[in-house]
C-alpha cells in the first residue's frame, strides 16, 4: 500500500512579509512587520513607531520575491511542487486597511503570482493574514482589540475571494491564530503595539505592557472574523475550502506525576484547543468559562456571535509543527532556554536545533493522531522545517544533510499517522526558499531547499542556488513519498 494518498499536496510555505520585500511599491501601505528590525538568536527584534532612516528592517527588501516570483515559482515547479502556500499582504490590497477602494496594483500582483503557480500545475494555498496587519490599523484602531477590524477583515476577505475566484480554492484565515494566547502574540498576531518607540520584543521575558484582557478580546474578534470569512468564501465559490491554522502545541508532561499530567492538559487546552475548538467545532470549549473567571477575563460578545462561530466552521485543520513542548509543575526542573516562546521544561530525550527548538518527529505523529481523533476533518501540515545555518562551499554547492534528515524523519512519521487512519491531505514544509525569520528577523536561520544570497546585515546579491536538499525533495515528490533516501 502506498504511504501517501494519490494527489497528496506536496509543497512548501512562505509568507508575504518574509519574502516579498517591495515594502512600499505599487501603492502598498506599511504593515506591522515593516516596523520590526532584525535581531539574532540572542538579540531581540525591536519595533519602532516610524521607520527610522538608515536602520535595517528585514521585510523591506526581504528576498525580493515581489520582483523574482517567476524565477522562484519555476524553481519550485522544478522540484515538482503540487502546492505552494503563501499569504496576501493585506496592506497591498488595502494600504491602510480601511481605504474606500482596494489597490488595483496589489490585486494585479497576486493575480499574476497565482496564475504563474497554476501555469506550472501548482495549487496555491493562501493565508489571508500571516502577521501582516496594515500598520495603520494597529496605530489608529489598536489592532484586533478593536471590534471594527472584524468588518474590515470581512471586506478584505471578500475582495480576495472575489478577485481570485477560480485561481485559489484553498484558504487559511489567520496564521497561527493561537499565538494570541501568549504575550508574544501581541504585536505580530494581534497588531497590539507596545507604548513608545524602539521597543524590544523579547519573547523570553515577561512583557510589562501585556494586557491579557486585550489579547483575549482580540482573539475573539479574530474568531468572529474567521467565521465570517469562511461563510463568505463558501458563498462566493462553494468549491472553496477554508482551514484554520495553529501553531501546534504538542505538550508532554515532564513526568507521570499527576500534577504534571494535569498541567500538560491545561497548557494544551489553553494554548491550542481553546482556538481549534472554536474554529473546527464552532464553539468555545466547556472549560472556557472557568478559564475566563480564574484569569479575570471578560470577553465582550455581540448578539449573534455564537451563531456566527457555529456557522463558520472550517473545512480542514492545518498547523505548523517545529517542535514539541514539555511542561513540569516542579520549578526545580530546568527550562528549555533558547529562542522558545514558552517556559517549557527541557526534554532530556530530545536534541535541539541551534535556535533551541526541540527536534521531535514522533511528536508530529502523536499530534496528528490527537487532533484527528478529536476533530475528524482533513488535516494538513502547512509548516515544518529546520532553521539552520548553511555553508556555501567554494564550488557553490551547499550540503545540507541535516535538513534532509530532519524532514525525512518528519515525513516518515506523517506516513505512520496516515497508516493509523489520519486523513492527511498535504505537507507544505516551511521556507522552501530561504527567507526572513519571523522570530529573529535573521537570514542566517535558513529553512530552504533554495539558497538565497542575503545575510543578516542586509548584504548579498540575492542570487538563488539549489542545495542538496533540493534534489532530495524533488525525488520525494516524484515518488509520492516512497523514496526518502
Ligand atoms: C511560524 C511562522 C512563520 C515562520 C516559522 C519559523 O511561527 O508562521 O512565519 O517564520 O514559524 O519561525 P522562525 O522564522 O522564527 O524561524
Amino acid at each position: 500500500m502506498a504511504k501517501f494518498p494519490e494527489g497528496f499536496l506536496w509543497g512548501g510555505a512562505i509568507a508575504a512579509n518574509q519574502a516579498e520585500g517591495a515594502y512600499l511599491e505599487d501603492g502598498k501601505g506599511l504593515s506591522v512587520p515593516d516596523m520590526i528590525k532584525g535581531g539574532t538568536v540572542n538579540t531581540p527584534r525591536r519595533i519602532t513607531s516610524t521607520v527610522h532612516p538608515g536602520e535595517y528592517y528585514p521585510s523591506h527588501e526581504a528576498i525580493d520575491f515581489y520582483h523574482r516570483y517567476k524565477e522562484d515559482v519555476a524553481l519550485l515547479a522544478e522540484m515538482g511542487f503540487k502546492c505552494f502556500r503563501t499569504s496576501i499582504n493585506w496592506a497591498r490590497i488595502f494600504p491602510n486597511g480601511d481605504d474606500a477602494e482596494p489597490n488595483p496594483a496589489g490585486i494585479a500582483f497576486y493575480r499574476s503570482l497565482f496564475e504563474e503557480c497554476r501555469r506550472h500545475g501548482i495549487e496555491p494555498l493562501v493565508t489571508l493574514s500571516h502577521y501582516e496587519l496594515p500598520f495603520a490599523l494597529a496605530e489608529n484602531y489598536g489592532g484586533w482589540a478593536n471590534r471594527e477590524l472584524v468588518a474590515l477583515f470581512a471586506r478584505y476577505a471578500r475582495t480576495c475571494f472575489t478577485e481570485f475566484r477560480g485561481l485559489v480554492r484553498r484558504w487559511l484565515t489567520f496564521n497561527e491564530i493561537n499565538c494570541l494566547t501568549a504575550p508574544f502574540g501581541n504585536v505580530m498576531g494581534g497588531g497590539i503595539l507596545p507604548p513608545g518607540d524602539d521597543v524590544a520584543l523579547d519573547y523570553g521575558k515577561p512583557m510589562a505592557w501585556d494586557d491579557p484582557q486585550k489579547r483575549y478580546q482580540a482573539l475573539h474578534h479574530q474568531f468572529v472574523a474567521s467565521a465570517k470569512a469562511v461563510r463568505i468564501a463558501h458563498e462566493i465559490d462553494p468549491g472553496n475550502k477554508v482551514g484554520c491554522m495553529l501553531a501546534s502545541r504538542a505538550v508532554y508532561p515532564y513526568s507521570c506525576r499527576p500534577e504534571d499530567v494535569l498541567l500538560a492538559q491545561k497548557m494544551a487546552r489553553q494554548a491550542n484547543l481553546y482556538c481549534s475548538d472554536v474554529q473546527v467545532r464552532g464553539a468555545y470549549p466547556v472549560w472556557a468559562p472557568r478559564f475566563w473567571r480564574e484569569n479575570n477575563l471578560s470577553i465582550a460578545m455581540e448578539p449573534g456571535d455564537e451563531e456566527l462561530l457555529a456557522a463558520g466552521k472550517v473545512d480542514f485543520y492545518s498547523f505548523s509543527y517545529y517542535k514539541s513542548s514539555t511542561v513540569s509543575s516542579d520549578p526545580a526542573v530546568p527550562v528549555a532556554g533558547g529562542n522558545v516562546f514558552y517556559d517549557d521544561a527541557k526534554n532530556p530525550y530530545l536534541a535541539v536545533s541551534d535556535w533551541g527548538w526541540s527536534i521531535d518527529p514522533k511528536g508530529l505523529r502523536w499530534y496528528l493522531g490527537e487532533m484527528y481523533d478529536r476533530y475528524h476533518v482533513p488535516m494538513m501540515v502547512v509548516e515544518n522545517g529546520l532553521g539552520a545555518a548553511d555553508t556555501v562551499e567554494e564550488d557553490g554547492s551547499i550540503h545540507d544533510g541535516y535538513r534532509i534528515d530532519y524532514l525525512r524523519d518528519h515525513i516518515e512519521q506523517m506516513a505512520e499517522a496516515i497508516a493509523d487512519g489520519v486523513d492527511l491531505i498535504g505537507y507544505t514544509m516551511w521556507g522552501p526558499i530561504d527567507l526572513v525569520s519571523a522570530g529573529t528577523g535573521e537570514m542566517k536561520k535558513r529553512y530552504g531547499f533554495i539558497y538565497v544570497d542575503k545575510h543578516n546585515d542586509g548584504s548579498g546579491d540575492l542570487h538563488r542556488a539549489r542545495k542538496d536538499s533540493f534534489f532530495w525533495y524533488q525525488k520525494v515528490i516524484a515518488t509520492n513519498g516512497e523514496d526518502l533516501t
